[in-house]
């Protein structure tokens, strides 16, 4: 069965920069179909291209979109399981709000490329398996639960919808290192946007000499930056160290039961202007770890997204800046 993409023929163009100076061997490219290669690779060139092309078009787009999402109506904080599957439901509800998502790795996805010690297969409880079914993921069921053959087509799948929204934009490889605040009339808090660095540069901090971030402003954040490790817990720990929450719960052992009705459940605005979700709850709350059951992200996520129209909405009532 032929690939269906094919390569047109073109001529040798010139490139607008200095002469206007024919680029590739000068000879008419020859047309290809990819499924018939016999004795055409040998002339085969891509289209001509000069360096600069390539790094005006990625630094136009990167540069617009830092522009664009400034000033955003929601922020994301960590495109794991829970994040992405909140940006999806957001994106899909309201494509008329700007969404930024703030990921510290370069690689999405969290902890959801794979099940439980690193077994391909994913397991979510119902009722998640209705996430999987709008998001049209093929899986195995099982009765209580079912089975997806490998996380990473969970998670590729939740990413790729998530990417192809206009109104999402992903800053990987990009960390949240604190919270933009405000106080109200009576002097209480409200987060107001996140402060963001490079990732390398956030983990270098101690190193070398000061190196400032920048901001994205919004009047809502959702944090679902997973429970605790490098980056893990991020929000709510810089919420205890501006003495916003008193302490963490700490997250309780495993218990698959307990723990996933009380994440999805938990999902909420903990202080004004910052809903958590997913894991990162489970140290606010002291809640039980699940495991590996991915069921509770998902509608952790969807629930987040509820609470943040909640609350965005509130914020256009008050006009909150
Ligand atoms: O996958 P995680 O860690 O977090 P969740 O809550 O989306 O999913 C948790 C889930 O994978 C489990 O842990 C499962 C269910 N197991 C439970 C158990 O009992 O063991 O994703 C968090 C994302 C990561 O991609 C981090 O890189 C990112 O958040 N992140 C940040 N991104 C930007 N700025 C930060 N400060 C930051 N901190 C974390």
């Amino acid at each position: 069965m032929a690939p269906a993409v094919t390569i047109d023929v073109v001529e040798p163009t010139t490139l607008p920069h200095k002469g206007g100076v024919p680029v590739g061997n000068g000879k008419p490219r020859v047309d290809y179909d990819l499924e018939v290669a016999d004795g055409k690779w040998k002339d085969f060139s891509f289209h001509p291209i000069r360096e600069s092309q390539v790094a005006r078009a990625m630094a136009r787009r990167y540069f617009n979109d830092l522009d664009t999402y400034a000033e955003s109506d929601i922020v994301i904080v960590g495109a794991g399981s829970c994040g992405l599957s909140t940006a999806y439901t957001l994106a899909k509800a309201r494509p008329d709000l700007k969404i930024a998502i703030i990921e510290a790795s370069v690689s999405p996805g969290g902890g959801a490329w794979l099940g439980g010690q690193l077994f391909s297969a994913m397991v979510m409880r119902k009722p998640a398996d209705k996430f999987l079914s709008e998001l049209g993921i093929p899986f195995e069921d099982e009765g209580a639960y079912v089975v997806v053959k490998h996380a990473a087509l969970f998670t590729s799948t939740l990413l790729s919808k998530v990417l192809s929204f206009p109104n999402v934009k992903l800053f990987n490889a990009t960390s949240v290192e604190d919270l933009i605040t405000r106080r109200d009339e009576s002097g209480g808090l409200r987060i107001a946007g996140v402060v963001t660095n490079w990732t390398l540069v956030a983990m270098h901090h101690d190193d070398q000499s000061c190196m400032d971030p920048s901001t994205i402003n919004a009047p809502v954040i959702i944090s679902t930056t997973g429970h605790d490790g490098p980056f893990g817990a991020f929000s709510v720990k810089r919420l205890v160290s501006m003495q916003a929450l008193e302490k963490l719960g700490g997250m309780r052992g495993l218990d698959m039961n307990t723990a996933e009705d009380a994440i999805v459940k938990g999902t909420r605005e903990i202080v004004p202007g910052l809903i958590v979700g997913g894991m990162e709850l489970s140290e606010v709350d002291g809640a039980n770890r699940m495991g590996p059951t991915f069921g509770a992200m998902a509608l952790s996520g969807v629930k987040a997204a509820e609470e943040a129209l909640r609350v965005f909405e509130l914020r256009q009532k008050q006009n909150a800046v």
